[in-house]
């Protein structure tokens, strides 16, 4: 068989594991050595423990939930731009995008995310978001190192719930940057949980002898299996905005540390994206994707499902 054909059938592959689970996992991820590489620089940085967070009273003198990502200017990931070959530049990679999202599809975000572990959790931190759903912990960073997305494990989500208005025209991918098992906060995600289209945020899911029952709120009900995405160094997986992923909280002593790109189509192209969601029962969009917040940015819904995964 032609290298050719071979490439030709795994971006095919790609499309239908879309079609019908939601994700696509790599065969061979990305090269594990320059993961690692990159991983070392990325530790050099900064210590991944207490001394990221503010303190109890910094925080109360002014709490600041908004604003709180990476953003162009204050991103660590772009400070390694001419590092990030190994993912953004690897054939496999790049023939996936380009059945998902057109030849022209273009980088939405990209930026590194931490899995912090409990042990470098502040007691006062811990007790005040236990149980949330969203446990991005930017609003307790300090400022300086808010280059990074920071989660205490979150909700079962759709990665659309960012997107209000914005169709569903993009896909997440998932690096791992060290090997990642069932304790260092993997992600988990819902097989099939896609084809209701969106839904809004938090899910309506309950635990069966098979994973989860999922249901829509519109009379649409789909049995969901778990999948968790764990593996080596240059683990690969993506993921469409309406699939179902969270994390619980890092129970390891180490940090995890990946990276999180956000692929579009362009306004342009007709791709394997369009196939996809023309095959979900639900919309691909919606007026608002969340009612966990209130008018701050806090929490005000504090229930957790993905904690009883
Ligand atoms: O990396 C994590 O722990 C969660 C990330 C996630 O679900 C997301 O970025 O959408």
């Amino acid at each position: 068989m032609s290298t050719g054909r071979l490439a030709t059938q795994r971006t095919d592959a790609a499309v239908s594991d879309f079609i019908d689970r939601g994700y696509h996992v790599f065969p061979d991820g990305v090269d594990p050595a320059a993961a690692g590489d990159l991983l070392a620089d990325i530790r050099a940085t900064r210590s991944f423990d207490a001394a990221l967070f503010l303190t109890e009273a910094d925080f109360d003198a002014d709490p600041q939930y908004t604003g709180v990502n990476p953003r162009p200017g204050r991103n660590l990931l772009d400070a390694f731009e001419d590092r990030l070959g190994f993912v953004e530049g690897d054939g496999g990679v790049v023939g996936a995008l380009t059945a998902m999202l057109g030849e022209d599809y273009v980088l939405l975000n990209r930026k590194i995310v931490c899995g912090v572990p409990r042990s470098a959790m502040p007691d006062w931190l811990r007790a005040r978001i236990e149980g949330n759903p969203v446990n991005n912990l930017g609003a307790w960073v300090k400022p300086t190192y808010r280059d990074v997305t920071y989660f205490y494990g979150i909700d079962f989500h759709q990665d659309l719930i960012d997107f209000k208005d914005r169709e569903a025209d993009f896909v997440t991918l998932y690096i791992y940057l060290h090997p990642v098992g069932r304790h260092d906060a993997p992600l988990f995600l819902l097989e099939g949980s896609h084809g209701l289209g969106a839904t809004v945020f938090p899910h309506d899911l309950t635990r069966s002898d098979s994973g989860w029952t999922y249901r829509d709120g519109r009379g649409g009900e789909v049995d969901c299996r778990q999948h968790l995405l764990t593996g080596p160094a240059g683990y690969a997986a993506m993921w469409h905005g309406c699939t179902l992923h969270g994390a619980q909280p890092d129970a390891a002593d180490h940090e995890r540390l990946s990276l999180r790109y956000l692929f579009a189509k362009s306004a342009s192209a007709t791709a394997g994206i369009d196939e996809v969601n023309a095959s979900l029962k639900g919309p691909v969009s919606l007026t608002a994707t969340r009612e966990d917040l209130d008018e701050t940015g806090a929490a005000r819904i504090r229930r957790n499902t993905v904690n009883a995964a």
